[in-house]
Order: C-alpha cells, then structure tokens, then sequence
C-alpha cells in the first residue's frame, strides 16, 4: 500500500511504520546499489533527515553511478556530480553564491565524498573549504577502498584488510598502514563540530545530521558504510556488521562539538566484544593469522584509549 508525504514521494505503508523518523524519502528506492549497501543506507537517511531544503553535491563514487544512469535519478533534491577532486570546492562556490544572492538562510548544504575521495583525491579540497570558513556539511561516506573501480586500497582502508592493490599473499598479508584518521584530522582546522556515525544507529545519525547542519561554518561527519561486495561479506548482515564495529571498539561512535570530544557510545574495555567477532564477518581479513588478529587488537585497543584520554577535555582550537 502506498502513501504520500506532506512533501516528498510516495513511499510504503511499512517505511511510514518507522517511528520516530521522518515519512519522506529524497534518497529514492530503485537505485542501483547492491544488495546491503551501507553507504546507500548513510546516503538515504542522510538526506531524509536533512529534509527538502537542502542541496547535494557528490563526487565521483559508488553512489554517483548507482544513483544517476541517464536518464534516471534516485535523488529528489538539487543534485550536482563533481570530479573526484573537488567536491568540497564546488560546495564553497555554491556556499558562496547563494550568500552573494542573500539566499543561502534554510538551505542545508550537503557534500558527500567516498574515502577515496574524502581521505585522498579530495583532501586537499575538503581541508581549504574548510579552513575558508565555508559553510557545508561534508559527509565521508567511508567503504574503506576504492569500490566503484574495483576494491583499491585508500588511506582508509584498514590495517592488514585485503584489496586488489594490498593483496593478502605470500608477500603482504594485506594492507601494511593503518587508517588514517581523518575525523581527527577534520577536527584540527577548528571546525565546531565533527561526528562518526553508522546506518545500525539510525536515530543517532539523525540527530547529529542535524546538529551539524545547525553549525554556522563547516561540519564534518564520518560514516561507517559497509560494502558487503568489497568486504566480502554477507549481504544480508551490514547492520550487524555496523554494530558489531562499535560493539568491539573498531568504529568509536563520538562527537567533537566546540573542540571537545564525547562518546555517544562509550564501550568500556571490559564490556567490549573481541575484535576477532567483527574480523570473521569479512573475507577480506580471512588470511590473518592469530597473531595477526591480536595485532589488530591492540592497535584497536590503543586507538579508542587515546580517544579515552582526550574525552571531555578542550584538544581542539575552535575557529569558525
Ligand atoms: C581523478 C580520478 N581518478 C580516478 C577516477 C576513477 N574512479 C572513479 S570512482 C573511483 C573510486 C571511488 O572510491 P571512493 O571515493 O572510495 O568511493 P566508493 O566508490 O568506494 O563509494 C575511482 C578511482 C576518477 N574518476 N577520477
Ligand atoms: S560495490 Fe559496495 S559501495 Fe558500491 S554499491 Fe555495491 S555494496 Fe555499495
Ligand atoms: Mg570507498
């Protein structure tokens, strides 16, 4: 059965069920994302909390291709695709001219970038907007590799998972760097508010979705987005996945609102699921070995204590 929203498309009588969220959909179904898209999930409800108001710009990735074959759109707000490189710089002329025009009060401005482009190809752009003072909400939609062209290693791509560029073999056992930790990084150019967030912890999303559009410069947000096609893992688990990534410590759910950082979730060591847990969902970590696994550990043990250790206290300069 289907209904139709104040604004907004016709959408199911058992999405109109979800409560607590709003009905209308501007992300549409049909789109060609595969089965247990993760990043199709942050894209969609990513939008729908933004609501008609608003304007998305997207470089080049997965869900430019899934969501635009010509002559088809999934998106039911202003869309523009840009180069890998300049999502962030299109954002500022768009910023720019909307205030030139004394139009720019209610619209929210949304920017979505892959990790390939948000961690690497786009950096450059994304950390001059935001040093600039532009106001836009930057959305890394992180698959943790290069999926459109065929799983590659990114800056994001995690410690010993397996790529077509970082192939777990008699060589390497995977990639040898760890993530870069971008949200972190995003956080030192002063910007007021930065967040993780997961498509498991939907409500969660929403509210920082929001907060972050009400920030008057830039605000970044940082989405775990599971690609079950490049992670090799079960479809019909990403949600599982999601929350299994916070349950273990692997993606710390926080916010860093006015230089100062807070979980949203905090998982105490003692209450925290092994990695090993999260590992096993995913061919691309099959190849570990034990010892390999309790590396992981540590590294993840010791990345979320640093996160524990700045928590509450003033670490970043604010600037805008
Ligand atoms: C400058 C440039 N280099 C390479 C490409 C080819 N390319 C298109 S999409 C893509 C992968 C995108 O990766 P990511 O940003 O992580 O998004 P995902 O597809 O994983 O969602 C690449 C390498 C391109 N379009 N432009
Ligand atoms: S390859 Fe991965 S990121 Fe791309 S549409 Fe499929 S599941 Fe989504
Ligand atoms: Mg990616």
């Amino acid at each position: 059965m289907a209904c139709r929203g104040k604004e907004g498309r016709a959408f199911s009588l058992k999405q109109r069920m979800v409560k607590g969220l709003p009905y209308a959909e501007y992300f549409a179904s049909g789109h060609r994302a595969c089965a247990g898209c993760g990043e199709a999930l942050v894209v969609r409800h990513v939008v729908k909390a933004a609501g008609p108001n608003s304007i998305a710009v997207m470089s080049t990735g997965c869900m430019e291709v899934v969501s635009t074959p010509y002559p088809e759109t999934a998106w039911e707000i202003p869309w523009i695709h840009v180069a890998f490189e300049n999502n962030a710089a299109v954002a500022s002329g768009i910023d720019a001219a909307l205030k030139m025009q004394g139009k720019r009060k209610g619209i929210n401005l949304l920017v979505f970038g892959g990790d390939g482009a948000s961690f690497d190809i786009g950096f450059g752009a994304l950390s001059g907007a935001i040093e600039r003072g532009h106001r836009f909400t930057y959305i890394a939609t992180d698959n943790e590799a290069y999926m459109n062209t065929g799983v590659q290693r990114s800056g994001a791509t995690p410690f010993l998972a397996s790529t077509t560029t970082s192939p777990a073999g008699s060589k390497i056992h995977g990639k040898q760097q760890p993530k870069k930790p971008l949200p972190l990084i995003v956080a030192s150019h002063g910007i007021r508010y930065v967040a993780t967030v997961t498509p498991a912890n939907v409500f969660d999303l929403h509210k920082k979705v929001k907060k972050a559009l009400a920030t008057e410069h830039a605000s970044f947000i940082h989405a775990f987005s599971v690609c079950p096609v490049g992670w090799r893992s079960k479809s019909d688990q990403t949600i599982e996945i999601a929350k299994l990534a916070v349950q273990t410590r692997v993606f710390p759910l926080y916010e860093i609102e006015d230089g100062v950082l807070k979980f949203s979730q905090r998982i105490e060591k003692k209450n925290a699921k092994p990695v090993k847990e999260y590992l096993q969902t995913q061919g691309r970590f099959k190849h570990l070995t034990e010892e390999e696994v309790q590396k992981v550990q540590a590294y993840v043990d010791a990345r979320y204590d640093f996160l524990l250790g700045i928590e509450g206290k003033k670490c970043f300069d604010v600037l805008y």
